[in-house]
């Protein structure tokens, strides 16, 4: 078939290095640059595929998000704007492994497996962070989508949230917006200022906020879409790509591990500061405290602020809707105490990455979830929404009803619900500390952290780490749990546990403890453990 000439003619200008083995992992293939060109190619053929199977458009990231300028990634995204399904990531490891004269064979295995109809239109959707390298990798995944014959659209400098709405819009209709950067523009500034427009002696501070850009795409688009926010915001931006490198001394992913302020942001005692990560699907909130202490409000914090709101607002305008916070075991024990035992919403664990937080969000009316590391969103579903919108809409309701559905309302339209997305995430924390009129202090004081502890464990071979419980205990090797068990009982408030990376080549260890130094020496003694 002459499709198929086209693949192999192509590919060979996309060349596999002899030997190369990569995974796709937690958010897709993730290593250095210089070894991404046919991976990027064959993601193209990959995402004509997936199209032609799902009979709608399918979108290609080219990003690395919080990982060095050097490095780049590719993901997929679903028709829904959702990551791809778990099965098709099988299929992206076996075609980025393929060595080249085994690529034609990979390829029709998948199109046989899933009897895919050659004769299918294709339509592909693809975007670019603004590291170095994204230019010819984006390039590659295009030539991947034309020599499948697949039609496709480049958006170029996109967020990775912005792509994923895009293809939701496009598959949807319009119903969820309109598939352009102007029209997510509009929409999010639209709805964030129909929710503030109300609220009452809004100061300039109350309006000012610091953005650490991370030197990446968050900051060029937080630009754009400034003027849409007709001065109801008033961002000072840092780290906007102008002289800085990409993530290096700033970011989301700096700010939580570090636990300090980034590099060339100059804030004062109070100053409400936030910072993207290389993507800007993930956003974590700090300020200075009086004696100049650093206080980070991290995605556990984020989560607390959006569900509380969303529940008085349900309470409010009498809706019954069930809400439920979506965690993963690295959320801060506090958190989960005062979500269950003060606020008495359902809390769910699932393992780590937004895919598995995604879809258990998904079981409830309105299903709020974040990592800790500052990724999340709030989807609402389908019934919920028309509940919203219906009584937004009738008039017969009395006033206070009616206002807290108008809100809610236009909250949804300000959440991206195909993804966590630091642009959407921080107008949304910035409508609700408006509405509620609260300053970023009483948000940090809704509960206290506790201390704790990150460390990574070099090991032989991380694989033997098996866990259950949403990753919460190990089931293998033999004894590490009764191990860990025996030094967590140590401890006051104490919970700790470990798991393989999904993106590095080492073993994660958490701990938890009501002292700083608990938390430090049971991290270091379960990391002992590990060995
Ligand atoms: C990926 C995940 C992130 C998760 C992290 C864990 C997505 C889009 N990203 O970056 O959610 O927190 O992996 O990394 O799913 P780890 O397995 O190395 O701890
Ligand atoms: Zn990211």
């Amino acid at each position: 078939m002459a499709q198929f000439e086209e693949v192999s003619q192509k590919s060979a200008v996309h060349p596999k290095p002899v030997g190369l083995v990569l995974q796709y992992g937690t958010a897709g293939f993730r290593t250095n640059s210089k070894q991404l060109d046919h991976v990027m190619f064959r993601m193209g053929l990959l995402a004509t595929l997936r199209s032609k199977k799902t009979k709608a458009t399918i979108g290609v990231m080219v990003t690395a998000s919080h990982n060095p300028e050097e490095d780049n990634g590719v993901k997929l995204v679903d028709p829904m704007g959702e990551m791809v399904t778990p099965a098709w990531e099988v299929y992206a490891t076996q075609l980025a492994n393929a060595e080249q004269e085994e690529l034609l064979t990979a390829l029709k295995d998948v199109i046989e497996r899933e009897a895919i109809s050659m004769a299918q239109e294709a339509s592909v959707f693809v975007g670019k962070d603004t590291r170095p390298s994204s230019d010819s990798l984006s390039q590659a995944v295009l030539d991947g989508v034309h020599a499948l014959g697949g039609h496709s659209k480049d958006y170029g400098l996109v967020t990775t949230p912005q792509l994923h709405y895009m293809v939701c819009c496009q598959n949807t209709q319009g119903r969820y917006g309109e598939a352009t950067v102007k029209g997510y523009y509009r929409k999010l500034s639209q709805a964030f200022i129909q929710l503030t427009k109300n609220v009452p002696n809004r100061t300039d501070d109350q309006k000012a906020l610091l953005v650490d850009g991370a030197n990446g795409i968050g900051a060029l688009k937080v630009c754009e879409m400034e003027t849409y926010l007709k001065n109801e915001l008033q961002l000072s931006l840092f780290n906007d790509g102008s002289s800085g490198k990409l993530n290096h001394l700033c970011g989301a992913d700096y700010v939580k591990v570090q636990q300090r302020a980034p590099k060339g942001v100059e804030m004062t005692a109070g100053e409400r500061c936030c910072s993207y990560d290389g993507d800007a699907d993930r956003i974590v909130y700090y300020y200075s405290g009086s004696a100049g202490r650093f206080h980070l409000l991290d995605g556990d914090k984020i989560a607390t602020l959006i569900s509380t709101y969303l529940k008085e607002l349900l309470t409010q305008a009498g809706l019954d809707l069930q809400i439920a916070v979506v965690q993963t075991a690295y959320a801060n024990g506090s958190s989960t105490q005062y979500l269950e035992d003060t606020m008495k919403v359902i809390v769910r664990c699932t393992k780590t990455g937004v895919k598995h937080l995604h879809h258990a969000a998904q079981e409830f009316d309105i299903g709020v979830y974040f990592e800790a590391n500052g990724h999340g969103t709030v989807l609402f579903s389908k019934a919920a929404e028309e509940k919203i919108q219906k009584l937004a809409q009738d008039s017969n309701t009395n006033d206070e009803r009616r206002r807290a559905a108008l809100l809610l309302q236009n909250t949804v339209n300000l959440i991206n619900q195909t993804v966590g997305d630091a642009i959407s995430d921080m107008l949304l924390i910035e409508a609700v500390l408006a509405i509620r009129g609260m300053t970023v202090q009483q948000w940090d004081a809704i509960y206290t952290d506790l201390p704790n502890r990150q460390l990574k464990v070099k090991v032989a071979d991380r694989r033997v780490i098996d866990t259950t419980d949403a990753e919460r205990r190990t089931v293998s090797p033999a004894g590490l749990q009764e191990a860990i068990d025996s030094r967590v009982k140590k401890y006051r408030r104490a919970r700790s546990f470990v798991r393989p990376s999904g993106t590095e080549d080492v073993v994660r260890v958490y701990a938890e403890a009501d002292t700083q130094e608990s938390a430090d020496a049971l991290a270091h003694e379960v990391s002992l453990a590990v060995y």
